[in-house]
């Protein structure tokens, strides 16, 4: 199943994994490339540094394309902007904001640029700043989120753009990549389903809360601050739900999350923790590695696209 993102990115499958902040690192990122996808390394809040050791050990353990996801929001976004210069990056995506600013840069550089993108207005900025694709993201999705779904914002940028879209928010398996491309996407970008890969170091605790999940076990807290950000379901959830019911100020909301994230990641604090994940982890049941999963979703994909 070829599509130009398979040219423009010289990958075989049209599978982009989610550059997801504290999770996406060396080990899923090389495992996803050499799987046949586009493996990313999430930048998220780190350091120029230690973005520097992600991408020289994809490097070691890989020898496909890959990518860096810029989180626009990082008080360290600029300087990875820089990074991924110096380091020749194949392909850049961004997420959580408008990577205006350094389009030309990286376009000079070479550097695929493929924003994450959850409105058809940004969509239309991007492709007239120099983007060679756009992720349509919509809120079925794990972690920041916009506001459309991703069966109304995929084929509403698709008509507005001539760039290929890929498309991202609730797809993990191959009905999900098949119904990608009827709305007109030429890829898919997941990440929850990447969550349960056994390249995938996060701590077992989260894992198991992924699997065990069922259709309606994520909320969005944030909406009153701005920033709407899907979880699983627990306490920090329940708590956080309660403080913007109760008028709690952005600064309080704030001090519940501050490496949350971490905590569920590193420390497998499921209770308190932050446990970024779609809408689509009540179909993630099983851990596989990269491999077995994106050959099972082609497989799939490949029975209902020649019906
Ligand atoms: O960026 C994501 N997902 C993320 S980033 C992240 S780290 C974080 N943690 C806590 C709070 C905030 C961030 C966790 N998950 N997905 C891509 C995405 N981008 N979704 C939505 C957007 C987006 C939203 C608004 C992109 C641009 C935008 O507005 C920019 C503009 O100027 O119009």
């Amino acid at each position: 199943m070829k599509t130009e993102i398979c040219s423009l990115l010289g990958i075989e499958y049209p599978i982009i994994q989610g550059g997801m902040a504290w999770v996406a690192e060396h080990s899923l990122a090389s495992a996803v490339s050499n799987a046949g996808g586009l493996g990313i390394i999430a930048a998220a809040n780190a350091p120029c540094e230690v973005v520097r050791e992600e991408i020289r050990k994809t490097r070691e353990r890989t020898d496909k394309p890959f990518g860096v996801n810029i989180m626009l929001l990082s008080p360290y976004a600029q300087e990875v902007a820089q990074l991924v210069v110096e380091e020749k990056v194949p392909v850049v995506t961004t997420g959580a904001g408008n990577p205006g600013p350094y389009l030309e840069a990286w376009k000079n550089a070479g550097i695929k640029v493929i924003p994450v993108v959850a409105s058809v207005a940004l969509a239309k900025r991007m492709e007239r700043a120099g983007a060679d694709a756009v992720i349509a993201e919509g809120c079925e999705s794990g972690g920041h989120i916009g506001e459309n779904t991703t069966m109304v914002l995929v084929p509403q940028i698709v008509d507005a753009v001539k760039v290929p879209v890929i498309a991202a928010g609730g797809i993990g398996d191959g009905r999900g990549f098949a119904a990608a491309m009827m709305l007109g996407a030429k890829g898919v970008q997941m990440g929850t389903r990447f969550l349960v890969a056994k390249e995938c170091v996060i701590h077992e605790n989260y894992k198991q809360q992924v699997l065990k999940a069922k259709d309606i076990d994520s909320a969005v807290t944030g909406r009153t601050t701005g920033h709407p950000v899907r979880t699983l379901r627990n306490r920090m959830t329940r708590t956080y739900q309660q403080m913007e019911k109760d008028g709690s100020s952005f600064e309080e909301l704030e001090s519940l999350t501050i490496g949350s994230l971490r905590k569920a990641v590193v420390e497998g604090d499921v209770v308190n923790g932050s446990m970024m994940a779609g809408q689509i982890a009540g179909m993630v049941t099983k851990e596989q590695t990269c491999q077995e999963m994106i050959q099972e979703i082609m497989q799939e994909a490949d029975a209902l696209l020649q019906r």
